[in-house]
């Protein structure tokens, strides 16, 4: 990238719907969890795309056990152990190979580290979830690539609240001006901006009925050259990927808009 505008300072990725369609595995293995305890109920699609306004699984849990008032009061030892063990069920999908990541996550990932720019996580799932995800689809070495992985537990305040990306900027020793956050949800998105990040959201199944004011684009994915995404919303790539150099120039403009 010699000569145009400077890279990002770092990129930092969301996990679930930004790398992968993780959350048809996670609501899975919720209901498979369930089933095991003999808890009776179920989430289908339509009532998980409800849940997913609570960050959290523990959190999920429990907004869905306070909205069903006919349901059991479990205490929060229970309800950490039941998400502990929806945690190995979801951990077992992502090592059969269930999950893929998302178009143009790993031609972004590889672009930034061959040009030397830091890579981050700030997610809301539990680390496990990371790992695993990591390995099972960029290779035991992966996790090595993260700078920082700020992830589930770690702050007190889950997204939307900025909790996870100031952790994720402290651990980078950076400031966010010249980050670019990468996220699929409103809430990711108010975490992100919260935390004074350019953010760019690709939508997700879960998140394709959002709004997402204040980023700098909304795209359909993160695109190869075989398969080019589209812009739903703001900024529009020049070519069929984002890449490097798209975001190298929207920084460019939003650091210095034009007279
Ligand atoms: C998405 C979430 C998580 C997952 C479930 O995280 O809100 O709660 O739905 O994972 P993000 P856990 O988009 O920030 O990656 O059950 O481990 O919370
Ligand atoms: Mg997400």
């Amino acid at each position: 990238m010699s000569g145009g505008p400077p890279p990002p300072d770092a990129l930092i990725f969301d996990v679930d719907g930004t790398l992968a369609e993780t959350e048809e595995a996670h609501r899975r293995a919720f209901n498979d969890a369930f089933a095991e305890a003999g808890l009776g109920w179920r989430w289908d699609p339509p009532l998980y795309r409800r849940l997913l306004d609570v960050t959290g699984g523990k959190e999920r849990i429990r907004h869905y056990l306070d909205a069903h008032g006919d349901r059991p009061r479990l205490d929060d030892e229970t309800v950490r152990r039941l998400h502990a063990r929806k945690t190995e069920r979801y951990n077992d999908l992502l090592v059969s190979g269930e999950v893929a990541l998302r178009p143009g996550v790993a031609r972004l990932i590889g672009e930034a580290r061959a040009a030397g720019v830091p890579l981050a996580i700030a997610t809301t799932t539990s680390r496990p979830n990371v790992e695993t995800l990591l390995a099972a689809t960029l290779g035991p070495q992966a996790l090595g690539w993260f700078a920082a992985v700020a992830a589930g537990d770690v702050v007190p305040a889950k997204k939307p609240a900025p909790d996870v990306y100031l952790l994720a900027l402290r651990e980078l020793g950076l400031p966010p001006g010249r980050c670019v956050a990468l996220e699929d949800s409103r809430n990711g998105l108010e975490a992100a901006l919260a935390a004074g990040l350019p953010t760019v959201v690709t939508v997700s199944a879960y998140t394709d009925d959002q709004a997402f004011p204040g980023a700098l684009s909304v795209l359909d994915h993160l695109g190869e050259p075989g398969l080019p995404c589209r812009a739903l919303a703001g900024r529009a790539p020049p070519g069929p990927c984002l890449d490097l150099a798209t975001l190298a120039a929207w920084l460019g403009a939003v650091a210095d808009p034009a007279p």
